[in-house]
């Protein structure tokens, strides 16, 4: 929901940018705490998307605007995200529409019900909700697909599990022209958004249900959200796309997950792009153009990582099987670790690939200390353990390879501040949905 400024050099639209090109004061957002109240929180900044997007070998500056211009303060990251947000979507993942028209629902201590509509077009899916011991209301994690996540530790630690199938909000084995499920119930079979986001736009609504619940089982502001596999791939876009999701653990997620795509086209054994873009219609169709040539993306996943921060993030990767990419995903990890730092934040994330067990989405002991910190300190509340990057030396990317920027330091505190979007003339606005 973006507003976004396509520039079309000599179309005076100049009505229409006085509407939208002016001094907006932000919202109360403290850009170091945890997870903001809103899905999206740069969505009033306008974003004009570039007109080509040039080669570059290396990982693009996450600092840098699109007018090539980086940011300074603290500030500034909250519409230089959004610039970032609006390129993972138009290139990578496709269009995650804003919270539709009417969403309803219930909340139970078993069941979650999620009903949407948008447009005359409806569309219902549910959630098997598990609770931990004690009495609430709890944290709750998020679940996709049911597969590798610690489900006994999480619950352990006091949160409660939410089992959620994506498949029925974006189903696999599908055409990309003839996509099914939920999202494209509503947004229609032709869209050219993929079941990343449509999986991700899936979690953002069962938050709505749960915020609209008012609170009593389950507590919106601590939400988390997990999976692994291709469910790691989804659990990451989950946490990307909405920033009420304060905890984001990502499982193994390999290629259209975590891993640095310019990274992956060159990690022996890694799951190519083109696979990756052709086993299932994950990413957005726009993803085709970039199959043979990341490196022309204007955006790399190091900056969807940056989209997580300041928020809590554990990344965990296998080094035992080269089709999960983790040297990429180690890459990306340092890479967007850096846009922690900057922020002030660089406690809050965590990339953990230093484990015994080759085995795809295995219980695994070495993640349940992480795991349990992370639920206590970004959920909880009651933690405060820093994060750590335990890198297996299996896969370990090295970040001066990938980075021809440094990190700024960014000027700032913690509180509110008011920004300034300035015009022009030769633009014309549409808005994304
Ligand atoms: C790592 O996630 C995927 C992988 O991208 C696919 O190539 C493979 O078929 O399945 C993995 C997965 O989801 O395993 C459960």
């Amino acid at each position: 929901s973006t507003v976004v400024v396509l520039a079309v050099a000599g179309l005076a639209l100049a009505g229409a940018m006085t509407a939208a090109a002016k001094t907006t004061t932000a919202p109360a957002a403290d850009v170091v705490a945890a997870a903001a109240g809103v899905e999206d929180d740069g969505a009033d900044c306008r974003v004009a998307l570039p007109g080509s997007t040039p080669a570059n070998s290396k990982l693009p500056d996450p600092f840098k605007r699109i007018d090539g211009t980086r940011v300074t303060s603290k500030s500034d990251w909250r519409c230089r995200r959004a610039e970032t947000r609006e390129l993972a979507e138009r290139y990578v993942y496709g269009d995650k529409p804003a919270k539709p028209a009417s969403v309803t629902g219930t909340v139970t201590s078993s069941a979650i019900t999620v009903n949407v509509s948008e447009n005359g077009r409806s569309a219902s899916f549910s959630a098997r909700v598990e609770l931990p011991s004690g009495s609430g209301p709890f944290p709750a994690v998020v679940v996709l697909g049911g597969l590798g996540a610690d489900t006994a530790t999480i619950k352990a630690a006091g949160a409660a599990v939410i089992n959620y199938d994506p498949i029925a909000v974006g189903r696999e084995g599908t055409a990309r022209g003839n996509k099914q499920g939920a999202f494209y119930s509503i947004y229609g079979s032709s869209s050219s958004t993929g079941l990343l986001m449509a999986w991700a736009w899936g979690v953002s609504r069962i938050i709505d249900v749960v915020e609209q619940s008012g609170g009593t089982i389950l507590k919106a502001d601590a939400m988390g959200v997990t999976g692994c596999s291709r469910y790691g791939k989804g659990a990451f876009a989950s946490g990307v796309f909405d920033q009420r999701v304060a905890l984001t653990m990502p499982i193994e997620s390999g290629s259209a997950g975590v891993p640095a795509f310019r990274a992956v086209a060159g990690e022996s054994g890694a799951q190519p792009l083109s696979s990756a873009y052709g086993e299932q219609p994950w990413l957005g169709d726009a993803f085709g153009s970039f199959t043979g040539n990341p490196n022309s993306l204007p955006v790399d996943t190091h900056q969807m990582v940056g989209m997580v921060a300041p928020r809590g993030l554990l990344i965990m990767e296998n080094p035992h099987v080269d089709w999960l990419g983790a040297r990429s995903g180690s890459v990306a990890a340092l890479a967007g670790a850096e846009v922690y730092k900057a922020l002030g934040a660089g406690d809050n994330i965590t990339y953990w690939s230093d484990v015994q067990d080759g085995t795809h989405c295995a219980s695994r002991t070495e993640w349940r200390t992480p795991l349990q910190q992370n639920i206590q300190k970004h959920l909880l509340k009651t933690g405060s353990a820093a994060g750590t990057f335990r890198i297996s030396s299996r896969k370990a990317g090295n970040l001066a390879e990938w980075r021809d920027w440094q990190t700024p330091t960014l000027s700032g505190g913690t509180t509110t501040t008011t920004t300034t979007t300035t015009t022009s003339t030769s633009t014309s606005t549409s808005t994304s949905t």
